[in-house]
């Protein structure tokens, strides 16, 4: 008989697209692990609560065996009461005619009532991952409603980001995607993110050997940050599997360890690394072990590099102004 107890992982907007594709994948194990049991809190706005109960419903049909129980609330106290890991996923999109500075006020509000509930319910071992728009900002809102919670707890997502690093790369390249290594994006999750390649490896040889500088600065940048972009006009609506895929992963790599030699992106509170203010949620390289994240030290920063993440930082001091006034 298993002795565990079950852990227990909330997830805002679980009646949404990227909601719908990343509950069944932590029900059914992928996130904790076989022989894992979990409690799933799912939270949603009261119009999406008829959803969410057919979101309910299908996990229960799944019979997953680790999967104990199933919150279903619109209720933010019900939604973290000392969850262990918390995927707010859940954010206000951005409306036809809808300034960039409107969406970021309008989701201030949300992440500040998150931030205080999850002060209040959760724990100081609670995890937090923020995956709704705009991330980083988002999740620094949140870290700041909830002063008595540890600011390194709260994270934003640049894993999808990453992924679609590693894919262009490893078909520009033929390669397959298991070769490379070191790659890592910096800064906000938005068009001026800086996905880096100085660092990178393939097959342990410095990547760079094999790309095009002008491959990288001309095509590479652009269509990793602006990948989401022709994702939706592709498909009609924006990234829900991939970015699913990248928030379990992101939480996994956290709780266990990354592959030796190896980084994943992760956008942090700033310790004051690479000259970023301090708290800022910005994306680093970072390595984890321990069940902690580490900002990988000491990386040489060329000129090219360094005004490329000085873009992304301003933008997000601008972010931060807008969002805490
Ligand atoms: P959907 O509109 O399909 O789903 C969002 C869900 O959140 C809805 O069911 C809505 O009812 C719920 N919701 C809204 N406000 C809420 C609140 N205050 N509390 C709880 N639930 C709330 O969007 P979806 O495609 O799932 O995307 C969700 C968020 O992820 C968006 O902000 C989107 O921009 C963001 N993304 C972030 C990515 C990243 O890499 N960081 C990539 C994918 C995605 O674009």
């Amino acid at each position: 008989m298993n002795a565990r107890p079950p852990l227990r992982v909330a997830v805002t907007g679980a009646s949404g697209q990227i909601g719908y594709a990343l509950v069944f994948r932590i029900a059914s194990g992928e996130l904790l692990g076989a022989g894992q049991p979990l409690i799933l809190h799912l939270v949603e706005i009261p119009a999406a609560l008829p959803a969410l109960r057919g979101v309910r419903m299908e996990l229960e049909d799944c019979a997953f065996p680790e999967l104990r129980d199933i919150v279903t609330t619109d209720d933010l106290g019900a939604g973290f009461r000392d969850v262990d890991l918390a995927f707010l996923v859940g954010a206000k999109p951005r409306g036809a005619g809808m300034e960039r500075s409107d969406l970021l006020l309008q989701n201030t509000d949300i992440f500040k009532t998150q931030g205080r509930a999850l002060n209040e319910h959760a724990t100081s071992e609670t995890r937090v991952l923020v995956v709704g728009n705009p991330a980083n900002t988002n999740a620094l809102v949140a870290q700041r409603h909830a002063p008595d919670l540890p600011a390194r707890n709260f994270t934003a997502m640049t894993r999808l980001d990453h992924n679609r690093a590693l894919a262009k790369v490893a078909d520009k390249l033929q390669q397959p995607v298991s070769l490379l290594r070191r790659l890592c994006v910096w800064g906000n999750h938005s068009g001026t993110q800086y996905p880096d390649l100085s660092h990178a490896l393939v097959d342990g040889r410095p990547l760079l050997e094999s790309l095009d500088a002008d491959w990288v600065e001309k095509e590479f940048i652009p269509a990793v940050a602006q990948r989401g972009a022709e994702i939706i006009k592709v498909r009609g609506a924006s990234s829900a599997a991939s970015a699913a895929n990248a928030a379990i992963q992101h939480m996994r790599l956290w709780r266990e360890n990354t592959p030796a030699g190896d980084w994943t992106s992760m956008a942090v509170p700033s310790d004051g690394s690479y000259g970023i203010p301090e708290g800022l949620v910005y994306s680093f390289p970072v390595t984890c072990s321990g069940g902690r994240y580490h900002i990988v030290p000491d990386l040489p920063i060329s000129s090219y590099s360094r005004e490329r993440m000085e873009r992304t930082r301003r933008e997000l001091e601008g972010e931060k102004s807008t969002a805490l006034g």
